[in-house]
């Protein structure tokens, strides 16, 4: 029987005020989509092909764009699905520390190079009592103020990560805590490349599905408008829109031209660094941007999210504006 996988999916109707509920299919066979309304019992969408859904944005707390109305994935609609798409998926907190924030553009390459999503991200700068309380466990250690004295002083970027196994494949990537060690025993591991000692070690990865949960909640709380606070200003500086296809493309310093597709690369000039950063999902972004994205793109049908980026003063050369 031909492959086929099935979810819950809702989409807000603004014009109806309310939520509507589908059956969504995807066959992969053909990359073809498939759509029921549950509540009216027929077809919405009769199968068809459909280029801009692809098998890695399936996954329950996905948002995906089918014909430009955006759906979230709450709930896989049969066991199979949930079996092949949903049983190795895993969330994890993964944290630049400050002294590989300039690493950041490299980081994010070996993050999708492994198969990994950001499905969230905010640059933050902790309170010594923010940092504290995030490395609790540790608060009998000798070098517990050394640690929280270094994650406050100047800007992380949070992020949670999905796919296989994240919460190991992630510290894989990050390699032995200590960088001298992982210079001698994982030369190709984030900390062997970016980090300096034994606390300054360039980055965090959550260390089993609990903490994981925790540290999650802890830098996106599930209570709006609760957590450590963005690092953006909104004055002196202009936002940077990284466009959904190019965002496995940012490079240490925005976007690299690397691939002949990417024709409108972005590259931030040199010196001005990045001040702010934040996965939008694009329902949050305003009418007016979504016009920026159509030119030559298929208009929404790829794009899940951008990357924004405030960059401290100056131009920005695909376009810039202030938030
Ligand atoms: P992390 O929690 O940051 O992902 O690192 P980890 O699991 O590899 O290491 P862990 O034992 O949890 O330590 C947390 C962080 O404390 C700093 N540290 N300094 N001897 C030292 O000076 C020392 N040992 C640990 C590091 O920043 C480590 O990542
Ligand atoms: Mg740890």
């Amino acid at each position: 029987m031909e492959d086929r996988y099935a979810f819950l999916a809702e989409w807000y109707d603004p014009s109806a005020t309310l939520l509507r509920c589908y059956q969504l299919l995807y066959y992969p066979k053909d990359g073809s989509v498939e759509m029921f309304d549950v509540k009216n019992q027929r077809v919405f969408l009769r199968r068809t092909r459909y280029e801009g859904l692809h098998q890695q944005d399936l996954f329950v707390g996905s948002l995906v764009n089918v014909f430009s109305r955006q759906l979230k994935l709450v709930e896989y609609g049969d066991q199979y699905t949930a079996n092949k798409l949903g049983s190795k998926k895993e969330r994890t907190l993964a944290m630049v520390k400050p002294d590989a924030l300039s690493r950041l553009g490299d980081i994010l390459e070996t993050i999708h190079a492994a198969n990994l999503i950001v499905i969230k991200a905010k640059m933050t700068t902790l309170t010594l009592s923010q940092a504290s309380d995030f490395y609790m466990e540790h608060q009998s250690k000798p070098f517990f103020s050394n640690l929280v004295q270094f994650m406050s002083s100047g800007p992380v970027v949070a992020m949670e990560l999905m796919g296989d196994e994240a919460i190991g494949a992630w510290r894989r990537l990050l390699g032995p805590t200590d960088s001298a060690t992982a210079r001698q025993e994982a030369q190709d591991s984030v900390r062997a490349r970016f980090g300096t000692d034994g606390t300054q070690n360039a980055g965090h990865g959550s260390d089993s599905v609990a903490s994981a949960a925790r540290e999650v909640e802890f830098f996106f709380p599930s209570t709006a408008g609760h957590g450590p606070s963005n690092t953006a200003k909104y004055t002196e500086c202009t936002c940077c829109i990284i466009k959904p296809h190019a965002l496995s493309q940012v490079g240490p310093c925005g976007v690299r031209r690397r691939r002949r597709d990417v024709s409108r690369g972005v590259r931030l000039p040199a010196g001005r660094p990045v001040t702010a950063a934040a996965l939008y999902i694009q329902s949050f972004i305003s009418e007016p941007w979504r016009i920026l994205w159509e030119d030559g793109q298929p208009p929404f049908c790829v794009i899940r999210m951008g990357l924004v980026l405030h960059s401290g003063g100056g131009g920005c050369s695909m376009f810039s504006s202030t938030l």
